[in-house]
């Protein structure tokens, strides 16, 4: 079987994930790229989250996280609550 491992990219701007849910596989790489002009943001996994990632808190640049297991991972933004995504990976 070929596996190829891609990267996806959610966008962070006027306050809101883009996409806000997102299909990947195993093996699968997420980039968020901070770009809500100097804006601090932090994605971190909920507690139901199949996987457990903290971006820290940024304003610019790129996180990336590598989605290893199967399953539903719900993450907000530290900062602000109303802003949540989620990564589905199967
Ligand atoms: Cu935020």
């Amino acid at each position: 079987m070929l596996v190829v491992n891609r990267t996806t990219t959610v966008t962070i701007s006027n306050m809101m994930f883009h996409p806000s849910t997102i299909r990947v596989h195993i093996g699968d790489t997420v980039t968020w790229a901070f770009n809500d002009q100097g804006l601090d943001h932090e994605v971190v996994s909920q507690p139901s989250a199949q996987q457990v990632f903290d971006s820290g808190v940024l304003s610019s640049g790129t996180y990336s996280f590598t989605f290893t297991e199967k399953g539903t991972n719900a993450y907000t933004c530290a900062i602000h609550s109303s802003m949540a995504g989620t990564v589905i990976v199967s």
